[in-house]
């Protein structure tokens, strides 16, 4: 019997880690993840992985490691001695990137720096093949429409900027030692895992606690931000076929078509059985509740949606759209979920968050998370 290829994956605990930490144990991999410690439990999402790994002997494993620290890499690296590298960890809040702008710097573009030097103080630049995790917000102030692979980056925030000397850097120790490395510039993607403060999962998880009487409104900022959005099922299917190639190259993961925030929660609030309508301009804007199923219809005519100027960054991404042809043409890639359905999915997920939420309040009972 053929040994199974081992993987390592930083990030392992994010939205991302946790499709492809599937993805991979599916195909027969041993699968290895680095979880940075945290003062509670923060595996939700692969905690049934584990229960795999003890009831269906899928080799799961987690290893406490930091990108901010080499020598928890270098001992992680020395151990799993990885077939593959899968570089997924990041601090990814691009909003939060102008707050930290030092750590998302140290984590985001020296980590990637760390992993890859790993690589060549043990010697494994012949055998691990390395993933990382590029970004659409490296074209930031974008030069032209849709971006591909030869767009010019001009990168808008400390996210984009970290991620662009992790690009160059994953470029450069391709040409330089010979490590089948590869760039995935992957535009936004979305699913139920998302994190609750992405716009997107914000807009589903309010709007379902909305109509369910349990939050009152919902702000936002930038209503007009246009983006790509695809689903993060369909893209981890992409990092491992990087991984699979000939030669090593950098692909572009996109959907191809374009929506506002605003759609976004038009889009939405359909799914879940309401309607806004828009009135004013700029920070005035309100989505009014036009329309509404069950309980709601009180709250028909009242402003739910509002802007926050708390929510703008001080250099936005005003549009990014993407060209992946290349991927479709190479390797055979196109996305399966459309948007109607990524929308869809992540409604449905939060209703039935929202309705738990419910019963345990009207239970009487308190759940830590949803004491307020
Ligand atoms: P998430 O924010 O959901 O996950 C990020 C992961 O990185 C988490 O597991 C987090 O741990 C971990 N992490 C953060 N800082 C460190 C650190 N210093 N050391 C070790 N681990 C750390 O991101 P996604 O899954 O959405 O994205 C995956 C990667 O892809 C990221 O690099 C992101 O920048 C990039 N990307 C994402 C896109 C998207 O639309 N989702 C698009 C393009 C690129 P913890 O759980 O403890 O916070
Ligand atoms: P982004 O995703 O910055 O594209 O980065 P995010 O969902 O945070 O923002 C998308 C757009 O929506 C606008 N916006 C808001 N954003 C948030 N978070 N909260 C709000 O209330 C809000 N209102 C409007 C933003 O201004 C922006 O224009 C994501 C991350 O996953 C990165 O790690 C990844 O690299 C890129 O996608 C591609």
């Amino acid at each position: 019997m053929s040994k199974s290829k081992v993987a390592l994956i930083t990030g392992v605990t994010g939205q991302d880690g946790a499709y492809l930490a599937e993805l991979l144990l599916d195909k027969g991999y041993e699968v290895h993840g680095v979880k940075r410690r945290t003062s509670l439990f923060n595996t939700d999402r692969i905690d049934h992985l584990f229960h795999d790994r003890h009831e269906a002997g899928r080799p799961f494993t987690l290893h406490h490691g930091d990108l901010t620290d080499s020598s928890s890499l270098l001992r992680i690296m020395q151990q799993v001695q990885p077939d593959e590298v899968y570089n997924l960890a990041a601090q990814s809040h691009v909003a939060v990137s102008f707050e930290e702008p030092e750590y998302t710097a140290n984590s985001d573009g020296v980590g990637v720096l760390r992993l890859l030097e790993a690589i060549r103080i043990l010697g494994l630049e012949k055998k691990t093949r390395f993933y990382q995790a590029s970004t659409s917000e490296l074209y930031g102030l974008v030069q032209e429409s849709p971006q591909s692979e030869t767009t010019p980056f001009y990168p808008r925030s400390p996210y984009a900027v970290a991620k662009l000397y992790a690009y160059w850097t994953t470029v450069n120790y391709r040409e330089a030692y010979g490590i089948y490395a590869c760039n995935g510039i992957l535009f936004n993607h979305e699913s139920p895992l998302r994190g609750e403060t992405f716009v997107t999962r914000k807009i589903t998880r309010a709007l379902a606690r909305i109509g369910l009487g349990l939050q009152r409104a919902l702000y936002l900022g930038n209503l007009d931000a246009l983006r790509d959005w695809g689903h993060a099922r369909d893209y981890v299917e992409m990092q491992w076929l990087m991984l699979q190639q000939e030669q090593p190259e950098d692909f572009v993961i996109a959907t191809g078509e374009q929506h506002s925030v605003r759609d976004f929660v038009n889009c939405a609030a359909e799914e879940l059985g309401m309607r806004f309508e828009w009135r004013g301009k700029g920070v005035e804007e309100v989505g009014v509740l036009v329309a509404a199923e069950g309980g709601l219809k009180t709250r028909i005519g009242e402003p739910v949606v509002h802007v926050d100027p708390r929510y703008f960054r001080p250099t936005e991404v005003e549009t990014l759209l993407g060209d992946a042809s290349k991927a479709r043409r190479k390797l055979g890639w196109s996305p399966r979920t459309s948007f109607a359905e990524l929308v869809r999915e992540m409604a449905v997920a939060d209703q039935r968050e929202a309705e738990f939420e419910q019963q345990i309040k009207g239970s009487g009972h308190k759940a830590l998370r949803y004491e307020s």
